[in-house]
């Protein structure tokens, strides 16, 4: 290589898997990335999301100067302006309303940047309307792992799967949207293969033993990941609740509960048995569509081919009640003592690449950093800690920000690095509050659909451009450094807050991201011993909770107790309750999800070609029977109709979806796919019910 290349460690910007990759820089210009065989991760391996990223860096649509909307359109102004502007209006807010000011902040960005917003949040503005896209994610994941275990993360890391006997993936679909833990799944597959000579030789039907590695898949799709499955649960969207309770039934029933655990490390089993006592497993099979005889098969097996681990994602989180049914995966695990040792554990694949770290700064409404829960006592802490003062009651979840807006409780909204207008549910209302909206900042690296709406737009700097550290879903905090300059006047999001801090003459300012850092590890206890200093010797990462700078990390969670006040994990019932429901009028249920190439609202992918020219658009997909019986095929053009929505969308036929089931992508624009959902969301965690909605086809 030539001298004026450098190669500059960096992790890919898309999926919460977190994957390490170098750039190559030469001249200033990143030409192209070059893998990392020995990175725990990516191990040499680059999805085709990740391979490509680097060519959003000079990508010719990036965002180079503030603008601010006049009369006549979008007109460049000055970074000084464009800080009063906005420093201005919170001043005025914040005498009058605090809590009529909303900040929105990214799993996109970095821990510094995430925890610098909640903090100019809370302390200046005076408010905790604070909120991410964890809202739309992961939300019942952090209320109800926080609540019955304590800590809100995977509780082990992905190269554990190879420790897994049996490998539990529910509502999720990593063979598409984390290619890199699926990769460890495969590994783990390849592992306990039955050696083919075996399968040959048997004369019957070949029943695995035992003690072999097992993978049951529970959706309602027959995705890359359920073909790959030994048992797969196809049951009904919306039905989770009934086939858990089923599952758990059954292992109770079976005596195959691990006594000592429960007895040990759990409280709360007596009553689960009582809530049990009279559930009807034949009702529950036939509300599911599964047969009774494969739910006590994948039951029997999670139990006792141990350990076993729980991998889970949007199809359980994403339901009104999201929260109840992750309740009833800990159930599961409790109960047979799958957590806290290699192969046995809870997992929550999170989303974006800084979706663990945003929540773990609180970049939430409802917790202070270190997952405080927001209330008198929690806020005397911060501000011992913060020396200022902060509101003691929480703010508003984004989901329920949108009804305010629509009445002009709202006049101030930040959004910092999201697309709320095409990933928030229901398109048109989030439209009609936009417009609500007095006064709407969007700091995004591309001119994103939202953007349109806004009255002041910032560019910012993106991954590549800047320093920070960013943790993935294992909780394995890793630092980027900055390889090349933003384009024209873009700028960090750091620095954006920065010059916001200058200009509100706060009490608090920092030289730089590492000087932030400082804070947070004085802040959040799981952060204390990791250092910029060890991270850069460390370049793999950190795995938190971390408690002092000798330690190595924690991998694995959980192992001898939990971090509740009682050390022991709670089991809680959960009411069983079907979501959805096919009736005369919708007779499908429309899902929506993700497909590889693409990426949530598609502001990042739609931007690359090479990942264009795989997936151009969205399609309506429907199974071959529903095709047949409505006379469909493919590429037909159809309208399709939701209690909130109806749009014009082409068909395309696959036997991915079963019968009764539709699907759409939820990466493109035409027509947005949040059109056809509306305002349901769980009371407890806020979580919009986007798995699961009634529809209807007019040819
Ligand atoms: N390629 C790609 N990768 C991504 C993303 C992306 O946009 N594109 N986004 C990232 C983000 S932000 C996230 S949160 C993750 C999400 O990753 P996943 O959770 O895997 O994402 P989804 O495809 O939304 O949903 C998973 C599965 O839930 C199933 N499902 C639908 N309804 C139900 C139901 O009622 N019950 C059950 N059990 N299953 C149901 C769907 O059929 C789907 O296969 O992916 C991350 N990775
Ligand atoms: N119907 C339906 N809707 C859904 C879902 C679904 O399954 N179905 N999934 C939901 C889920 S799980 C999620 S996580 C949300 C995602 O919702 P969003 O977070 O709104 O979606 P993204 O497209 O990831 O938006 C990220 C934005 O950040 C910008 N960006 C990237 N890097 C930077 C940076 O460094 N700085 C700044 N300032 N900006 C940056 C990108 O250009 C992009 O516009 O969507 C949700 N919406
Ligand atoms: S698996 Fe996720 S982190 Fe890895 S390259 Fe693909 S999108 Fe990026
Ligand atoms: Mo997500």
């Amino acid at each position: 290589m030539s001298s004026n290349i450098r190669l500059i460690y960096s992790i890919c910007p898309f999926c919460g898997a977190g994957c390490g990759f170098y750039l190559v820089v030469r001249d200033g210009v990143v030409i192209g990335v070059e893998r990392i065989f020995d990175h725990p991760v990516s191990v040499g391996v680059l999805c085709p999301k990740g391979a490509y990223a680097w060519k959003l860096i000079r990508h010719p649509d990036r965002l180079t100067t503030p603008l601010k909307r006049t009369e006549r359109g979008f007109k460049p102004i000055s970074w000084r302006e464009a800080i009063r502007l906005i420093a201005d209006r919170i001043k005025e807010l914040r005498r009058d309303d605090p809590d009529s000011m909303y900040f929105l902040a990214s799993a996109k960005c970095t821990n510094e940047e995430n925890y610098l917003v909640q903090k100019i949040a809370r302390t200046i503005a005076g408010t905790n309307n604070v909120d991410h896209c964890a809202r739309l994610c992961h939300a019942p994941t952090v209320a109800a792992l926080a609540r019955s275990l304590g800590s809100a993360a995977m509780t082990n890391p992905m190269n554990d799967v190879a420790n897994a006997k049996t490998l539990f993936i529910i509502g999720y679909n990593p063979a598409e949207t984390h290619p890199a833990i699926f990769r460890f799944v495969s590994e783990a597959k390849k592992k306990y293969a039955v050696p083919i000579r075996r399968l040959l030789l048997s004369r019957y039907a070949y029943t695995p033993s035992e003690t072999e590695f097992r993978m049951i898949v529970a959706d309602p799709r027959k995705t890359m990941t359920a073909l790959q499955s030994d048992i797969h649960l196809q049951h009904k969207p919306g039905t989770d609740s009934y086939l858990l309770n089923a599952m758990i039934k059954i292992i109770i029933d079976h005596d195959l509960v691990d006594k000592k655990f429960v007895e040990e490390r759990t409280e709360g089993y007596e009553l689960l048995v009582k809530s049990l006592r009279r559930f009807d497993l034949e009702y529950a099979s036939r509300i599911t569509g599964v047969p009774l005889k494969l739910i006590e098969e994948a039951a029997i097996i999670y139990a006792s081919n141990k350990p076993s681990t729980i991998y889970y994602g949007m199809g359980i989180t994403q339901h009104r009640n999201g929260t109840s049914l992750v309740q009833a995966l800990v159930n599961l695990a409790l109960i047979t003592g799958n957590i806290g040792r290699p192969g046995a554990g809870i997992c929550p694949a999170r989303g974006q690449n800084n979706v663990q770290g945003a929540c773990d700064m609180a970049a939430l409404p409802d917790f202070f950093p270190g997952y405080r829960k927001i209330n008198p006592d929690t806020a005397k802490t911060m501000k011992e800690l913060w020396g200022l003062e902060v509101p003691d009651k929480r703010g508003l979840f984004s989901t329920e920000m949108w009804n305010e807006a629509l009445v002009g409780k709202i006049k101030f909204l930040y959004i910092m690095g999201e697309n709320p207008l095409i990933s928030e549910p229901g398109y048109y209302r989030i439209v009609r509050a936009l417009k609500r909206i007095d006064f709407v900042v969007v700091q995004d690296i591309f001119l994103t659909e939202n953007a349109k709406y806004a009255d002041l737009i910032l560019p910012a700097a993106l991954w590549a451009e800047k320093t920070g550290t960013m943790t993935n879903t294992e909780r394995r905090v890793q630092l980027i450094e900055k390889a090349v300059d933003p384009p024209g006047e873009a700028k960090s999001d750091l620095e954006i807050l920065l010059m916001l801090l200058k200009e509100l003459e706060a009490p608090f300012q920092y030289s730089g991201p590492s000087e932030v850092f400082e804070e947070i590890r004085r802040v959040i206890p799981t952060y204390k011993g990791i250092t910029y200093e060890r991270l850069k010797k460390n370049r793999y990462g950190i795995q938190w909770p971390c408690p002092s700078e000798d330690h190595p990390g924690t991998p694995i969670l959980h192992t001898e107790k939990f971090p509740t006040p009682n050390g022991k994990a709670k089991i809680i019932p959960v009411r069983p309750e079907a979501t959805v429901a096919q009736t005369g009028d919708y007779p499908f249920i429309l899902i929506s999800g993700r497909r590889i190439t693409h990426y949530n609202t598609g502001t990042m992918t739609r931007r690359i070609l090479e990942l264009l020219l795989t997936e151009g658009s969205s399609y309506l997909y429907i199974s071959p029977e529903d095709a047949t019986q409505l006379g469909l095929s493919d590429e037909d053009i159809v309208e399709l109709e939701t209690p909130y929505g109806r749009e014009k969308i082409p068909i395309r036929i696959t036997p991915e979806v079963p019968k009764g089931v539709l699907f759409v992508p939820n990466h493109f624009i035409d027509p947005p796919v949040n059109a056809f959902t509306g305002d349901i969301i769980d009371y407890e965690s806020g979580i919009p019910e986007y798995k699961g909605v009634p529809a209807r086809i007019i040819k």
